[in-house]
């Protein structure tokens, strides 16, 4: 056949770096092995710099000792932080004994970081503790594999232990969508669990993936409505549960979804995912790997920032994506099933669920799980893990579910809750609140982020306050860089780090998470954004509709452009 002009020209141009690292890994080896041996260096040389991400790490220096380390001639202070792969986010209780006692005695920071995807991190473990992470996980049947790189992501589940059979179906097919597209090299294995077979079907062909992986990172979701806890709109795939008779009987399917650009580069853009059609459970797998598989296609290699899903279906057009999805699943897809949602938040608190075991969603200020002197959280998860025989459930808000509490132990359970400060009261705007990890341990960060939002917040419940709106809830996010991690450009209110102490201020995303925020200004300090904030919140209290939410309001009133289609609208005046 024939080339066309413009495959000619994909062909001229020049994959990047990325693509040769994968292809010349022989399956995600690289020489990682050889790498762990040499004890000169705490970091990791060459193509095993971005390997390691394929096993769920990434090699990180303290960004507060840099200048310090730099001026006594000192190498940075490496350190890896690990992601652990959690599909849907449920850990039994009794495992967080290890993981806790992993990040109390081997890593530098002795926090665990509860991610927005509904797993956990360990920061600042050195080179010479990896192979006890990938153990100790390994004993509790846990591992990090596919949690970072060109790969699928931690699979998220909507956190729901009331409706418990919903629950529990939609979680296994997260699961199991989660082991379908996991790599499969043994790579993992040899170099981290001395060949110890972990429990996926290992073989050194990727049938999926293939010998390079996917062009760039991949997200998927499986959600229950009408709680988009998840935040689907910002994902690659999506799974949305219908629900007949108490079963879920098939998935919505919504591709393209994603958040991240570039400060003033036009050519990268948010967007929310969008329908492609209904299917029934059976097809759950055939549909998951057909989209994946078209990605990997498909999928731009010669340019990251325009390697995602969302710009392979802007290239090829929907309906000619959604097409050859139907040929490679064998399935036409139906008419979308009728759904919505209502919310995005927790629900914190004791709640009863339909099998009469009870949960209690804890709230975790920016995920960040250590002992201060306002709340023992990592003491008192601790002392909850030790007594508790269900699990702990991580959401992708960045909070705890402690679930399947009998009753007869609940009390004994809010006792430890009340005693280590794990139930102390937030307002709604805390617990509607999120911030990305940012300084000092992330590479990227621009601006700070978890370590900023927390005063910042307290400014905006004082200005709630004067202004009597303190009951209300408005989504606040902030993230250290355009990368977007703290999910900034789906909130109400939404800080994207510039430069130190900058920050652009994002309005008009709305309560359910599927409209984009738009740029207000652009380069501003933190009093500059409370000066903007309070004049919005004091018109917004004055002139809201009832029950009018932030978000629409800003629109409504005209503060804001709403950003209705983000290709044309985002950037746009
Ligand atoms: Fe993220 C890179 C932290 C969710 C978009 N993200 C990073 C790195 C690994 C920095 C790096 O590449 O060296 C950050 C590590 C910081 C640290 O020290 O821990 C980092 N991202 C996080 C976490 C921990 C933020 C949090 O506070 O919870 C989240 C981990 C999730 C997980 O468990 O897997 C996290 N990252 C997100 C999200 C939100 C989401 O997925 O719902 C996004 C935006 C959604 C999206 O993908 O569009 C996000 N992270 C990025 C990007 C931009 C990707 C892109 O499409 O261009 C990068 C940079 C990259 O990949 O090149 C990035
Ligand atoms: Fe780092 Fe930027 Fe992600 Fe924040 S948004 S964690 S600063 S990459």
């Amino acid at each position: 056949m024939k080339k066309k002009d413009s495959d000619i020209k994909i062909l001229k141009k020049k994959m990047t770096d990325a693509e040769r690292i994968k292809i010349e890994s022989n399956y995600l080896r690289g020489t990682i092995a050889e790498d762990l041996k040499n004890n000169i260096t705490n970091g990791f040389s060459g193509d095993n710099f971005s390997l390691i991400r394929f096993h769920g790490m990434y090699q990180q220096d303290d960004r507060d000792l840099r200048l310090e380390r730099n001026q006594q001639k000192l190498e940075p202070r490496y350190a890896m932080m690990l992601r652990c792969r959690l599909p849907g986010g449920i850990i039994q209780a009794k495992k967080w004994l290890k993981i806790d006692f992993f990040a109390s005695n081997y890593t530098l920071y002795k926090t665990i970081r509860l991610t927005n995807r509904q797993t956990f991190q360990f920061h600042g473990i050195l080179k010479k503790h990896l192979k006890n992470v990938h153990k100790m996980l390994h004993d509790i049947n846990l591992d990090s594999l596919g949690t970072a790189n060109d790969v699928n992501r931690n699979v998220l589940c909507t956190s729901n232990p009331m409706e418990s059979i919903i629950h529990y179906e939609s979680y296994i097919w997260a699961k199991k969508i989660s082991e379908h597209l996991l790599p499969k090299t043994k790579a993992y294995a040899e170099i981290w669990l001395d060949n110890k077979k972990i429990d996926i079907k290992n073989s050194d062909e990727e049938p999926i993936l293939g010998k390079s992986y996917l062009p760039r990172k991949f997200k998927t979701t499986v959600v229950i409505p009408p709680y988009n806890d998840v935040d689907l709109y910002a994902n690659d795939m999506n799974f949305i549960s219908i629900v007949e008779n108490n079963h879920v009987i098939g998935f919505n399917i919504l591709v393209g979804g994603g958040l991240s650009i570039e400060h003033g580069n036009k050519m990268t853009w948010p967007f929310p995912a969008v329908e492609l059609g209904y299917i029934s459970v059976k097809d759950t797998l055939s549909v998951a790997e057909a989209i994946v598989t078209t990605q990997r296609d498909w999928g731009n290699r010669c340019n990251r920032k325009q390697a995602k899903t969302r710009y392979t279906i802007n290239n090829f057009g929907l309906s000619v994506f959604k097409k050859e999805i139907e040929k490679r699943a064998n399935i036409n897809f139906q008419s979308i099933r009728p759904y919505h949602f209502l919310s995005r938040g927790d629900r914190f608190g004791w709640i009863k669920g339909i099998d009469n075991y009870w949960s209690l969603t804890i709230f975790i200020k920016n995920g960040r799980i250590c002992d201060n002197e306002d709340q023992l959280l990592k003491t008192g998860l601790l002392k909850i893990a030790s007594i508790h025989d269900g699990n702990f459930r991580l959401t992708s808000n960045q909070n705890i579910i402690i679930s399947e509490i009998e009753y007869k132990n609940k009390d004994k359970i809010e006792k430890i809750a009340i005693k280590y400060g794990l139930m102390k009261n937030f307002s709604n705007i805390r617990k509607n609140s999120m911030a990305c990890v940012s300084f000092p341990t992330c590479p990227l960060a621009m601006a700070e982020a978890e370590r900023m939002i927390s005063n910042f917040i307290v400014k905006i419940e004082n200005i709630m306050k004067q202004y009597q709106v303190d009951d209300q809830s408005i989504i606040i996010r902030i993230s250290g860089c355009p990368n977007g991690c703290g999910r900034s450009l789906l909130a109400e209110i939404g800080l994207i780090g510039k430069s130190i102490g900058k920050y652009n201020l994002y309005l008009g995303g709305n309560k359910i998470g599927n409209r984009i925020a738009k740029m207000y200004k652009e380069n501003i300090n933190e009093n500059q954004i409370l000066i903007y904030l309070e004049n919005f919140i004091k018109i917004w209290s004055c002139h809201r509709k009832k029950n009018e939410d932030f978000g629409d309001f800003i629109i409504r009133y005209g503060i804001i452009q709403e950003v209705i289609n983000p290709i044309n609208d985002f950037w746009g005046e």
